[in-house]
């Protein structure tokens, strides 16, 4: 029979960078169209698999320079092609070993998560929607961070996840007991471009148990600003769609926001159709531009995490080298960015020297 090891350890062979298992009990209380115990009734374990962005794909966007990495390796590629294939091989081994296994990858809702209709009395409606932040949890690779991105260990929030579900009673996990990751340092309220956290708000829920809580995230204004950007942090925004996202981020959640809202087509498609970068990222591999390159969900939270030594991926030198650029508001793609003011000399020298 397959052990927990060897499935750990063939994930990592097959390219995972993290692996962790977890008991399906641990869903008990999860809403019933989040709850996957009804994909598959006789499943035993989740075991989660964890894919490291690197972070070399958010240099660019850091540097204001080059911005379509990360959308299309550290998003696109790692959702649709790579995590699947190691979904696949992983699948592979269990159902070698005669254990049914259901990949479970981040596409379900883009088709459509309860659309259908129950197929029994008392069943969700298809398809139903795994939450891969819980589902990590419960694999316990790590925790959830004030952010609501889960954090693990080895890259703090820097991964992406996915997910089988199988039959097979291989040996589960502990919930994660290693030393907290989220401070509370409230940096990524501070430097998210959207304004999408206000931290006196924060859902709190028991999962297996233990407490978690989290910022209740306004997924409307991250929805537009995380794959367009905002005004002063996107080199791409035409004026009408900066207009629009300043008017989303200071337009508070509740009747204000749902008039502004209730026509047209929201925040996510607008910007992205409106935004040519970023519909042209759809066009090509059908996802977001992520222009905002997560700058404080993931970015500052990373920053902070690695100053404080607390993560595995350990790097020569600090992420954040210079000032932070930032744009005057107002400016299109056709001016050059405020953001050459901070090139270093040495770097402009560089350039010079190349140039030659
Ligand atoms: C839609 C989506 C978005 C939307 C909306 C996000 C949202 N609503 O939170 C938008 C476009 C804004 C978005 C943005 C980003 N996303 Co996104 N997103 C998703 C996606 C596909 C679904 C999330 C979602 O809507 N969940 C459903 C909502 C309704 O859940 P909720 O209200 O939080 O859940 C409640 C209940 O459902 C209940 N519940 C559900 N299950 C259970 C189980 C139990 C036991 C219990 C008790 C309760 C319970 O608990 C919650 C509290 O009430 C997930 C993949 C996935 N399948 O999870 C990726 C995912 C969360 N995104 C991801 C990423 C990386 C991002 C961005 C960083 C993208 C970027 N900028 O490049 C940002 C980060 C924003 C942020 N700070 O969280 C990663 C996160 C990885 C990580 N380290 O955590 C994921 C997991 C995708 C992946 N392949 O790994 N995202
Ligand atoms: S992705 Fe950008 S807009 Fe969304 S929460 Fe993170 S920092 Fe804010």
């Amino acid at each position: 029979m397959v052990t927990a090891e060897q499935v750990k350890q063939f994930a990592l062979e097959c390219g995972a960078d993290l692996v962790g298992i977890g008991d399906m009990d641990r869903f008990e209380g999860a809403p019933l169209q989040n709850d996957p115990r009804y994909i598959f009734p006789e499943a035993k374990r989740m075991i989660g698999l964890g894919f490291r962005i690197h972070r070399g794909l958010f240099r660019g966007i850091e540097e204001g320079t080059y911005f379509a990495g990360l959308p299309a390796l550290g998003y696109a590629n790692i959702n649709d092609v790579y995590a699947p294939v190691v979904l696949r091989e992983v699948s592979n081994l269990l159902e070698d070993n005669g254990f049914e296994a259901i990949p479970y990858q981040n596409t379900s809702i883009r088709l459509g998560c309860a659309q259908g209709t129950p197929v029994r009395e008392g069943y969700p409606k298809p398809d139903v929607f795994l939450h891969f932040r819980i589902a990590a949890f419960i694999c316990g690779m790590g925790e959830i961070g004030f952010s609501k991105l889960f954090l693990s260990p080895q890259f703090g929030p820097r991964q992406r996840l996915a997910f089988i579900i199988t039959d097979a009673p291989i040996e589960a996990d502990p919930l994660y007991e290693g030393p907290p990751l989220c401070d509370r340092c409230m940096r990524c309220v501070a430097e998210c471009p959207a304004n999408a956290y206000d931290p006196e708000r924060t859902v709190k829920i028991t999962i297996a148990g233990r407490g978690v809580e989290w910022a209740d995230l306004d997924s409307d204004r991250c929805a537009a600003v995380y794959q367009a950007g905002a005004p002063e942090y996107s080199p791409f925004l035409p004026d009408h769609v900066a207009e629009y996202i300043e008017k989303l981020r200071t337009t508070p959640r509740g009747e204000e926001r749902t008039e502004m809202l209730t026509y047209g087509p929201g925040p996510f498609s607008f910007a992205r159709d409106e935004t040519p970068y970023c519909s042209k990222a759809w066009e090509s591999y059908h996802h977001p531009g992520a222009i905002c390159g997560a700058r404080g969900c993931t970015r500052a939270c990373m920053i902070h995490l690695e100053e404080r030594g607390v993560l595995q991926n350990k790097f020569e030198k600090p992420f954040r080298i210079r000032k932070p650029w930032r744009l005057e508001t107002g400016k299109t793609d056709a001016e050059p960015p405020a953001a050459v003011e901070d090139c270093p000399g040495d770097l402009r020298a560089q350039q010079t020297k190349h140039g030659e």
